[in-house]
């Protein structure tokens, strides 16, 4: 690839135009529970502080017009604070997954309507790729295909959480000229400069998360809610999670700025759902969320939250509660994973069930029903047997919450990802389509897929009652 190594001159007119394309998800089963690709939307938003023209295509929104026939038949397509189910379109099952007795399916806008948009567009100098969960690289690379079929000459990046986690993967088969691996709003930035001549100098600095503007949320169109991070990376090292590969280091922003950027949508784009997404929310509330909250009550600015990413329980004190639930926490998810003293301490020691009961207690007393404390509960771990998924549920049942079973996902790079592929038939190394936790990667003769089958009954069966 060669680069253009003329500077170009800093001028309005010949701005460069940069691409940013968010792929469709090629899944089983996938729903909108407020996925908006907000890694691509913070590097949007530096490439346009340096001067850049930007061009946003999502392969997810389904605001299109001519998606409105194929969403009037969904009946289903129920709406919650602005998360919903996707369009799906069938498609064969992969080869390696020709066995599965599931749908797949490529989720999001019609490819025609894709190509359609795609032709629309004036020839970019570059193309940014997005991409999520390691087995979702077939949206990905269809879109680099498409791109590259209709700008043979342009160079194309790939980013984001499979380019981070599945590099030499991505290298070898995606068809992008560059990978980039981990938070990449400087080096997509230098990387664009090169390929374009343009000479621009704002870069942030990832200590300091304030220096970074706020993510290109208007760029997404239709949305009534916007994502938020309030910090990068978490102190803790659990054995299951990659967050150390991806956001290396614990960084927080000052809450103040949260809140200027609450504001900021509030009075740009009328949005009054805000969503979460940070890896550790919780941690030392007294610095951000209790603060934050307070200000949100203080000015009663009647909006709702969600963490649909878990929250820790350690951090949830009888205060905190108390705000979330005056300030407009809807949607509640806090991370137990297990309720296996051993299994607690050997994957990170990020909680324990006296701190869990505690926290149930706090949330009740702040108002919170035991329908609302959603719980997350890890099964089919490497090696875990049902009967102690069993007991999770029934533990979390019996403390007032409603547990949510999350199937293992193997993720490459964790400590964990070693175990599963000693007891996983599938080769997870060198395929990330067998990482895909829809398939139970990891099931063996003390979980199979009916013990799963059966204790899902059994959680519906005991959440009804509890
Ligand atoms: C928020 C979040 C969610 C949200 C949705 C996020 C979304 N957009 O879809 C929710 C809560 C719904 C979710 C669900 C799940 N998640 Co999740 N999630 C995250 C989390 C915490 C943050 C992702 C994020 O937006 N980060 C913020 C942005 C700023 O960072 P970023 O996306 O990495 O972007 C930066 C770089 O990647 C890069 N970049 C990004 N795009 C591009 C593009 C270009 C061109 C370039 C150059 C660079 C670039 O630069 C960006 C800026 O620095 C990550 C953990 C993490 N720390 O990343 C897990 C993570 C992605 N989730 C994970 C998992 C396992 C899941 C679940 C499967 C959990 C479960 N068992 O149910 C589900 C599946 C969801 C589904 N729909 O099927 C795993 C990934 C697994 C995998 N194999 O890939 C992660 C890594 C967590 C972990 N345990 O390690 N998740
Ligand atoms: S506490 Fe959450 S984000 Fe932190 S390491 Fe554990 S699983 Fe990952």
């Amino acid at each position: 690839m060669s680069l253009i190594l003329l500077v170009r001159k800093k001028n309005k007119m010949n701005a460069p135009h940069a691409l940013l394309i968010n792929p469709w998800i090629y899944d089983y089963a996938a729903y909108d529970f407020w996925m908006k690709p907000l890694g691509l939307l913070y590097i949007a938003s530096c490439l346009r502080k340096n001067g850049y023209h930007l061009t946003y295509l999502d392969c997810l929104n389904l605001s299109h017009p001519g998606m409105k026939p194929y969403l009037k038949s969904k009946s289903s397509r129920k709406s919650f604070f602005g998360s919903h189910p996707l369009y799906k379109e069938r498609l064969e099952n992969p080869p390696c997954l020709a066995d599965i007795s599931r749908h797949y399916g490529r989720y999001g806008l019609k490819l025609e309507l894709f190509l359609e948009e795609l032709d629309k567009i004036e020839k970019p100098e570059v193309i940014l790729v997005s991409s999520m969960m390691t087995y979702w690289y077939p949206g990905p690379f269809k879109v680099i295909e498409l791109v590259k079929q209709k700008f043979p000459e342009v160079p194309v990046l790939l980013g984001g959480i499979y380019a981070s986690l599945c590099r030499e993967h991505a290298r070898k088969y995606s068809g992008a000229d560059y990978i980039l691996s981990g938070e990449s709003e400087n080096t997509a930035v230098e990387l664009c400069n090169q390929i374009t001549g343009w000479n621009s100098d704002f870069r942030v600095n990832p200590d300091d998360l304030d220096s970074y503007p706020y993510p290109a949320m208007d760029l997404v169109k239709n949305t009534n809610y916007a994502c938020l991070m309030t910090s990068r990376g978490c102190p803790f090292h659990c054995t299951y999670c990659a967050h150390d590969k991806l956001s290396p280091g614990y960084r927080r922003r000052d809450w103040q700025c949260v809140f200027k950027e609450i504001l900021h949508y509030q009075e740009t784009q009328g949005i009054r759902n805000f969503v979460f997404y940070d890896d550790a929310l919780a941690i030392n509330p007294e610095t951000m969320l209790i603060p934050l909250l307070e200000e949100v009550v203080k000015q009663d600015l009647q909006l709702t939250f969600h963490t649909p990413n878990g929250l820790h329980i350690r951090g949830v004190t009888p205060e905190l509660a108390r705000l979330m639930y005056q300030s407009g926490f809807k949607t509640l998810r806090i991370s137990l994973e297990t309720s296996e003293p051993i299994l607690q301490k050997t994957t990170g020691g990020k909680t324990s069930n006296e701190e869990f009961i505690q926290c149930c207690r706090y949330l009740h007393e702040a108002g919170y029903s035991n329908r609302d404390i959603g719980v997350y509960l890890l099964v089919m771990l490497p090696g875990q047997r049902w009967q102690e998924a069993e007991s999770s549920i029934r533990f979390v049942i019996e403390n007032g919450a409603y547990p949510y079973l999350s199937e293992f996902t193997p993720i490459p790079r964790t400590p964990y990802f070693e175990s599963a592929k000693k007891g996983s038939p599938y080769d997870l190394e060198h395929e990330p389509l067998f990482q895909n936790n829809t398939i139970c990667p990891c099931q063996w003769e003390g979980f199979t897929l009916k013990d799963l089958e059966r204790i899902k009954l059994l959680r519906l069966e005991l959440s009804k009652h509890a």
